[in-house]
């Protein structure tokens, strides 16, 4: 029976980077959830009798909000919902169970990197039938409607079983509860050359991937483990958690620190890997080196043709805006396109589309392909080993010959987390306020060549998205960016991004924060980072 239930308005359902995302007693009150996927539904048109796909990365309330999402998926008139056994779907897994089944879109429930618990984080993200985030203009649309909504529907039936794969029906809607993992393990195998990983790691290659207590657990089990032949143990905290074991699942080298300190050990294995709480982001580090994200898209990008999902080579790279342009100099050399989005996986799946873009990129911890249309945190570390099998070097050597042919762009983010929120808008007020007057002048041997506020234009469909992040472009190549993170759930978190570009191989070395320490002090001179928010240190810097 289906039930229209009167409700009123929330006023802070506008989704940010990735979705909605806000704490779990957020979403816990009377009708939130309903509220914002009433307002999904609502935004969208043409859906009747289509299949709608439910899944999460595990983490605390998901399986209740799936509950909610197939009961008001029956009610709105799907005509069937394909949701991941145990309520699991990685955001990557997803994105490409969208796209095999021709599904109308998805709701993938993930706070992605954030904790998860009865006090941290819960999140709800629309997919569309590309099997990418929703773009501006659905998001905008959802939010529009959650400001005015009054009724939502929903079933009346008991919960559905979520442990037992198999069909029931409900209200006319098919429900199926379906692998989260064969599908997208069968998609990695047919992009990389599973013979000769195996043969690598049969040789006595050592890698370790830490699944975080996170959704790639499973995924890293099978894959890794049981297809790949690494033995057992390999994959280190495989049981998805709801509150992640009580860590952060953000691989990072703060959060993954045990694994950072085992691969810089002398005994280190040969390659060492984490993803995050939903399974899209991926830290990479080879033994004795970290290689940021920035550098892994470079890299992956001009190795990709080794593996056999990419040996036609690629039509062209994206990347976010402040990730660093480490990947413009491989488009350049391989004459292919390169195009600067804002930050937001969203921004790469009309380049992806069209075909513009084979790999995409972001300084935050994500890689990805036209596979599917989210980044993911397996694939790019499946590329990595595909690599490794065929050059048969370390990845030391392949990031040493990489920078010693491309140069070298050193590059940090600094991370200033739980800002006062007005201190943080304050802040960005201000370097706007500079942008005209900062041309020209000189901060020691910095000389300012450009500044501006980043705007994007889509040049697929045209549409402009403005105030996406101060860019401060030095003469000579090295720039420094401040925005604000759109996926925090306290305070306004200010993310600074330095780079500064070394071509000469003999300077390619240095330590990392040292190589940009000018760079760190004019950033905090311009933008008057210590005495707005009062932090004389980042909390977090990668
Ligand atoms: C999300 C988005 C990414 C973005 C990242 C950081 O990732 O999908 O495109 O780069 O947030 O965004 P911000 O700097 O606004 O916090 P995830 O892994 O959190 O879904």
């Amino acid at each position: 029976m289906i039930r229209t239930v009167t409700t009123t308005p929330y006023g802070d359902q506008k989704p940010g980077t990735s979705g909605l995302r806000k704490k779990v007693p957020v979403f816990q009150q009377k009708n939130y959830a309903e509220n914002f996927i009433q307002s999904i539904f609502d935004a969208l048109e043409g859906f009747a009798g289509q299949t709608l796909v439910i899944g999460g990365d595990g983490r605390f309330y998901n399986r209740e909000v799936i509950q909610i999402a197939i009961k008001m998926a029956a009610a709105n008139g799907f005509g069937r919902v394909l949701v991941g056994r145990g309520g699991i779907l990685s955001t990557p897994a997803a994105s490409n169970v969208i796209r095999k089944y021709e599904a109308f879109g998805g709701i993938v429930l993930s706070a992605s990197h954030n904790p998860g618990g009865p006090t941290e984080d819960f999140g709800i993200k629309y997919n569309i039938g590309n099997g990418g985030p929703a773009p501006e203009k659905v998001t905008d649309a959802i939010y529009a409607r959650s400001q005015v909504i009054d009724t939502y529907k929903i079933s009346d039936v008991a919960d559905v079983n979520l442990d037992a794969e198999g069909t029931q029906d409900i209200d006319g809607m098919t429900v199926t509860v379906i692998d989260p993992v064969s599908d997208y393990a069968t998609l990695m195998e047919s992009l990389f050359d599973f013979d000769a990983i195996r043969k690598l790691i049969a040789g006595g290659f050592r890698v370790v991937f830490d699944a975080m207590s996170a959704v790639t657990g499973p995924y890293a089990k099978e894959i890794i483990e049981k297809r790949l032949g690494a033995p057992k143990g390999s994959v280190m905290n495989f049981i998805p958690l709801p509150d992640f074991g009580g860590h952060h699942p953000d691989p990072n080298l703060v959060h993954a620190r045990a694994l950072y300190e085992t691969m810089m050990a002398p005994d280190a294995p040969d390659f060492g890997a984490a993803s995050d709480g939903d399974g899209d982001r991926n830290l990479v580090i080879g033994r004795g080196i970290f290689i940021t994200p920035s550098d892994s898209l470079a890299m992956l990008a001009a190795n990709a043709h080794l593996a056999p999902g990419y040996a036609k080579g690629l039509a062209g790279i994206a990347r976010s805006m402040p990730t660093s342009g480490a990947a413009d100099r491989v488009a350049e050399k391989l004459g292919i396109g390169l195009y600067e989005t804002p930050t937001g996986w969203k921004f790469f799946g009309n380049l992806l589309d069209e075909g513009m873009a084979t790999i995409c990129g972001e300084e935050s911890a994500g890689t990805g392909s036209n596979h599917v249309r989210e980044k993911d945190g397996l694939w790019a570390v499946l590329l990595w080993l595909n690599i490794l099998a065929v050059r048969k070097e370390s990845a030391l050597d392949i990031a040493a010959k990489h920078w010693a042919t491309y140069g070298r762009n050193y590059y940090s983010r600094h991370d200033y987390e739980e800002v006062d929120s007005d201190a943080a808008n304050g802040l960005v007020a201000a370097l706007r306020d500079q942008l005209s007057t900062l041309p020209g002048k000189s901060f020691g041997a910095l000389k300012v060549a450009t500044a501006d506020d980043f705007s994007y234009h889509d040049p697929v469909d045209h549409s402009v998205s403005k105030n996406q992040g101060i860019r401060i472009l030095f003469e000579g190549g090295s720039r420094v960016v401040f925005r604000l993170s759109g996926t925090g759930t306290s305070g306004a978190t200010l993310r600074v991004y330095i780079e500064r570009f070394e071509p000469d191989p003999t300077r390619h070395d240095i330590d990392t924060q040292e190589a940009l320490a000018d760079l760190i002090l004019v950033a905090d001179e311009i933008a008057g980072i210590k005495t707005r928010t009062g932090r004389t240190e980042p909390s977090v810097i990668t």
